[in-house]
């Protein structure tokens, strides 16, 4: 098929870097979001997103009129969907006295309703979004037969997961690989032809609960070895090992690689995709369940490791926190397992004060988030390092000292060097480290 226009429905961390692609690649795009104050950053020349090269990808694509943003959809060759599929804040399903939490699938299914009235025969709509299994068939499917026209005879529907990692969003989204799974054959080449205007990596066609599939196994599996990392990490603790050394060692093995411990998974995929597979068959994924319950816990066991660098007090101590961002290097904070790590602290009773480079803008309950560096520290009684940034990795323990009354330091990364910083005269203490439980 031939497209020439596309409606991208969501300009989020997806929709919005993939408009700016196709547009780049030629492509008429009209972009549509529901939420006014994206729309009108984008149409002032600013962006919503930290992402390296988006800004200008955007701003070049506004400019040519390539890309155009508006609050509601319009006719176009093809739609994408590519909204957020959160789960709900207080929302738990049980099964066998096991709470699971459950996927929040409004967005998608306000994201079909509004295609209904624009879609034309001939049309290919595709779903983006990370949805548990069946979603393209049993939601999004009968929606846009609302319309009067059939999926599959009067128009072409496809699901095609998103995998890029943010902070290289724009290089993985052409040179990834990409799997298109179409509710038929013709719906999958459809989806063929038109991420083929921009994907230079291979594309994969497939039917589409396979495609949903292929996405929630690829972040489970992530999870679940991220778990194991968190939990060889407590182990070390019980066992007084130290585990960067024991991974080192153990990852010298041709077939085994183990990836880091840390504060927990956050971000808006990992922590979330792999609850859609629970809530699906909640008899059967009992692995992915617990891998969860591990990484949601981890949070909780930094503040124990601050507990005890404390001497068992928290309350009233002053902790300055390095980074709330989910990973290093993003300015995203959503699910950040620093955050609840750091509210964790202030719910025992301690002062936090945080650094976090990228975003200093933000409100976070109970946190003091602080311009600089220099005011997070400046009354601390404790330094905590919740982020492997770079700037942070680069940071030279004889400056901190400088600008802290703090003797102790944690690192929950396990990015620091030990005989750095008691050379600079910190006692320091590292997740996994075997020395501090
Ligand atoms: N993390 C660790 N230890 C590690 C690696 C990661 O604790 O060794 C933590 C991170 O700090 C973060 C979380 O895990 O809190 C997730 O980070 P990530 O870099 O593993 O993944 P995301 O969430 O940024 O992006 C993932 C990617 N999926 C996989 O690698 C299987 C990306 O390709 C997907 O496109 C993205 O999810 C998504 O949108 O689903």
């Amino acid at each position: 098929m031939n497209f020439k226009k596309v409606c991208m429905i969501g300009l989020g961390y997806i929709g919005l870097p993939t408009a700016g692609t196709l547009a780049r690649h030629g492509m008429r795009v009209v972009g549509v979001d529901n939420n006014p104050a994206i729309i009108s950053t984008l149409l002032n020349g600013g962006i919503h997103i930290h992402e390296p090269g988006l800004g200008a990808l955007i701003q070049s694509a506004l400019q040519s009129g390539s890309l155009t943003v508006s609050a509601t959809p319009e006719e176009a060759d093809a739609f994408i969907i590519a909204v957020p599929t959160p789960f709900y804040k207080d929302q738990h399903g049980s099964y066998q006295g096991q709470a699971y939490k459950l996927a929040d699938m409004r967005a998608v299914t306000s994201a079909s309703e509004s295609l209904v009235p624009y879609l034309r025969r001939g049309n290919l709509v595709v779903l983006e979004s990370t949805s548990p299994p069946r979603t393209t068939i049993d939601l999004v499917k009968p929606i846009l037969e609302r319309s009067g026209l059939q999926a599959g005879t009067d128009f072409h529907l496809a699901y095609s997961p998103e995998r890029v990692l943010p902070g290289q969003i724009l290089r993985e989204l052409t040179e990834n690989a990409r799997v298109i799974g179409g509710i038929d054959q013709a719906s999958a080449e459809a989806g063929r032809d038109l991420y083929a205007t921009f994907v230079q990596g291979e594309i994969v066609l497939t039917d589409a609960t396979t495609a949903e599939m292929v996405k929630l196994m690829e972040n489970t599996y992530r999870d679940i070895n991220i778990a194991i990392a968190n939990e060889f990490s407590r182990l070390a603790e019980r066992f007084g090992t130290n585990i960067w050394e024991a991974i080192a060692c153990a990852n010298r093995h041709p077939r085994v690689n183990i990836l880091r411990p840390g504060p927990g998974v956050g971000g808006h995929c990992i922590g979330v995709d792999p609850w859609f597979l629970v809530e699906a068959a909640p008899d059967l994924a009992h692995l992915i369940y617990s891998a969860r319950l591990v990484n949601d816990a981890q949070p909780g066991f930094v503040v124990e490791l601050v507990r005890h660098a404390l001497q068992g007090e928290l309350a009233g101590k002053r902790i300055a926190a390095l980074g709330l961002a989910y990973k290093p290097d993003v300015d995203d904070l959503r699910e950040s397992p620093a955050i609840e790590a750091a509210q964790l602290l202030a719910k025992a009773g301690a002062y936090v004060s945080a650094y976090e480079p990228f975003n200093r803008g933000q409100v976070i309950a109970g946190v003091q988030l602080m311009p600089t560096l220099e005011q997070a520290l400046a009354e601390a009684d404790l330094v905590l390092l919740l982020v492997n940034h770079t700037q942070f990795r680069l940071i030279n323990p004889d400056l901190i000292a400088q600008h802290t009354p703090a003797r102790r330091v944690v690192d929950a990364v396990g990015s620091m060097e030990t005989a750095a910083w008691e050379a600079a005269g910190f006692q320091f203490f590292r997740l996994g480290d075997g020395k501090s439980l």
